[in-house]
């Protein structure tokens, strides 16, 4: 039927009438003549079944989601490089250690671990922080997070903690929070989860940035030598940005201001050019040194201090690329730990060997084929030859009879396939003697694991004056949101044990009596305390302002010279000055030229900058008094212990937002630059009551 006029096509935009290339077709290549219109009897009549385009679409629509990971569902990942800084021949085989200045494909995925795949960026919680190597021996998967422990020792305990960290069964809330009732009901059953509860409830669960964060391999794994040698060894990301984290209520309000503040701060880091980089360590030690350790090295609620064992730097690892493609690669990217390349193996680690099983098995649920290796962000970048065949969504096309093996069809001349490698292939190490000898079999727990306090009481006692109030605020919001007494009273136990000084100041958070300290299955010991483990003071603090965001506040009448000048000492150090406005078209300043906006101040609360300026005339001062927005931009960046460089005119809006003067508060030029750099944690007792 003619077309009678332009509504009926509904498309104003381009046609292709000739060109194949851009032509739009269905998935089986027939080319479809109009996108906007079901084929229906009659103008208005019934839709007809046999509009094969129309039914193609809607079904490939209704099956586009897949299951989300049951845990870490939502996350961000970019692509990059991993770089060897030496060949370490003598430690291990693996082919991207083999030489100083190999380059090694990377994909890397971080993840929060609560809540769903929509959930926010910025809740209390750990990070995933997962590594794809795409080494020419194969893909080695190093699937780690941003603390160095986790919560239990043994996998069959991961579906019960994960059941009670999730949305409570029959409420359906909350998303992505520990701070409910059958989180710390599980918590408070299993000390063994203490030390790690000590890290959740620290600054490293609320990380200002996905760049800003170390990662760990947590488990004990082992390198091992082309003679057959093996180290044991610990990984250890450093992230170049230095380690930076946030105040807790600026991460709640971060998550109104900006749910995906995380994937938008690594995706636009990384689109800008300023790409950031992680330096690979690892502690490597002998069977000897394990030995001679009070905790057992296969206990993954245990570290190993940097004090008894430094880090040795070998490599690094720079994301310098964004997906294309969100779905294709960082949702069908599955990573396994049990993907690991000659000259790298696994230890005895309880944890570990459960999860060599699961993420094989999650993969085949998620992605819904055995052939899941084939999506080409999973596929290995080397050949990948053998006689695995068939399956749901195979891609490849073998050619020839010979699927099995051994086969003799060379003799006959035919393509006879791949063969095994003895010599180069991958190889298990056997393990240390006493592991090789057979014993009876156990559902059992080793007496070296016993010990659930004494590295907990370290990393408390490690922390920076500041972070251990943080510690302390965090346990008593977690532990205010639940309900049942008696759960809360358990915890309270338990920390007794951790320091006596923090129960006593989380109980009285509480407005709880004291109790006495649970029972332990060990003596805590006084173990030495590690400084490394510090963010404040730490060795990893920033010290300067190089990738950050720096929000200016200009409104019409600002003081062209100042503002700009601002601007340009903003970025000469590397950083970003965003410019906030009344008005997203800019403002104009005091010498007539219009200063464009990036950001319209509703649209911008300081939480999402590192620091702030405000650069405001007399006039816009006056105007900006009457604007809650404003007054609430200057408030939160106090609250918050940011520096805060400001015009002289402008006093009056800080005053209204109860600023006071201190080393963070600053002019625009005069040292504002080096105060944006820090937190002033000295302002925190007068901003809010820690326990
Ligand atoms: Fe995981 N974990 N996990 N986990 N994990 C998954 O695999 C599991 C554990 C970690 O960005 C799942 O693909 C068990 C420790 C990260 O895609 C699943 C146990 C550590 C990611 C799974 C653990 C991690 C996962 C869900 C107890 C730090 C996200 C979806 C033995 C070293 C990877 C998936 C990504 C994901 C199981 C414990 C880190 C179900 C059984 C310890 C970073 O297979």
């Amino acid at each position: 039927m003619a077309k009678d006029n332009d509504f009926t096509t509904g498309n104003g935009g381009e046609t292709h009438q000739t060109a194949t290339a851009e032509r739009l077709t269905t998935n089986q290549g027939i080319p479809v003549s109009d996108n906007q219109n079901q084929l229906k009897a009659g103008a208005r009549g019934p839709v007809l079944l046999e509009d094969f385009v129309l039914r193609e679409k809607i079904f490939h629509f209704d099956h586009e989601r897949i299951p989300e990971r049951i845990v870490h569902a939502r996350g961000s990942a970019a692509h990059g490089y991993f770089e060897s800084y030496e060949d370490l021949s003598d430690l291990t085989s693996a082919d991207l250690f083999s030489e100083a200045g190999k380059r090694t494909p990377v994909f890397t995925r971080f993840s929060t671990v609560a809540g769903g795949a929509g959930s926010v960026d910025t809740p209390r919680d750990v990070r995933g922080f997962a590594v794809k190597f795409y080494t020419q021996d194969g893909n080695w998967d190093l699937v780690g997070n941003n603390i160095p422990v986790f919560f239990i020792q043994d996998a069959i305990k991961f579906p019960d903690l994960i059941h009670s960290v999730k949305m409570e069964a029959d409420k359906g809330y909350p998303q992505a929070a520990s701070a409910h009732d059958t989180f710390w009901d599980f918590i408070g059953l299993m000390p063994e989860s203490t030390h790690m509860i000590m890290w959740a409830m620290s600054d490293r669960t609320i990380p200002r940035s996905l760049r800003t964060m170390q990662g760990f391999g947590i488990h004990t794994f082992r390198l091992v030598n082309a003679e057959g040698q093996s180290t044991f060894v610990k990984f250890h990301w450093k992230p170049k940005q230095g380690v930076q984290s946030t105040c807790w209520d600026e991460a709640v309000k971060i998550a109104g201001a900006d749910p995906d503040y995380h994937r938008r701060d690594l995706f636009e880091a990384i689109d800008m050019g300023d790409f950031p980089e992680w330096e690979l360590g690892i502690q490597a030690f002998d069977e000897e040194f394990a030995d001679s350790l009070p905790y057992d090295v296969l206990d993954s609620t245990k570290i190993i201090p940097e004090e008894l064992l430094p880090v040795r730097p070998i490599g690094r690892m720079v994301l310098d690329r964004n997906p294309d493609n969100f779905f294709a690669e960082t949702e069908q990217v599955a990573y396994c730990p049990a993907n690991i390349v000659p000259g790298i193996d696994f230890s005895n680690d309880p944890l570990l060997q459960g999860r060599l099983f699961s993420y094989l098995d999650t993969q085949l649920k998620r992605l819904g084929s055995t052939n899941f290796h084939q999506i080409p962000i999973n596929a290995p970048k080397c050949p990948v030859m053998n006689f695995q065949r068939d399956g749901h969504m195979q891609m490849a096309v073998p050619k020839g009879r010979a699927n099995y093996e051994p086969n003799s069809l060379s003799q006959a001349g035919e393509e006879a396939g791949p063969r095994e490698c003895p010599v180069k292939g991958f190889t298990t190490h056997p393990g240390r003697a006493a592991e090789q000898e057979q014993g009876d079999k156990l559902r059992i727990r080793p007496e070296s694991f016993a010990d659930h306090y004494s590295q907990a009481r370290m990393f408390f006692r490690s922390l920076a004056e500041p972070e251990q109030a943080h510690v302390a605020f965090a346990l008593v919001f977690e532990l205010s949101k639940v309900g049942l007494e008696h759960v809360r009273t358990r915890v309270l136990s338990n920390l007794v044990n951790v320091d006596p000084d923090l129960a006593a100041r989380v109980a009285d958070g509480l407005n709880m009596p004291l109790p006495k300290a649970s029972e332990t299955a060990a003596p805590v010991q006084d173990l030495d305390l590690s400084p490394a483990l510090r963010i404040i003071e730490g060795p990893l603090e920033p010290e300067d302002i190089e990738g950050r965001s720096i929000a200016v506040l200009v409104a019409d009448g600002s003081d062209a010279d100042a503002t700009k000048a601002l601007i340009g000492a903003i970025e000469g150090a590397g950083a970003r000055a965003v410019i906030v406005a009344p008005k997203i078209g800019g403002a104009k300043l005091s010498d007539g030229s219009l200063l464009k906006a990036d950001a319209q101040l509703a649209g911008y609360p300081s939480v999402l900058a590192d620091a702030i300026a405000v650069s405001l005339s007399a006039e816009g001062t006056a105007m900006l008094l009457k604007e809650a927005a404003a007054v609430q931009f200057v408030m939160d960046a106090f609250g918050h212990l940011k520096a805060i460089g400001a015009s002289d005119a402008a006093k009056p809006l800080l005053d209204k937002a109860g600023v006071e003067a201190d080393a963070g508060v600053t002019g625009l030029d005069d040292g504002f630059i080096d105060a944006a750099a820090k937190r002033f944690w000295d302002r925190e007792p007068g901003v809010r009551m820690l326990p």
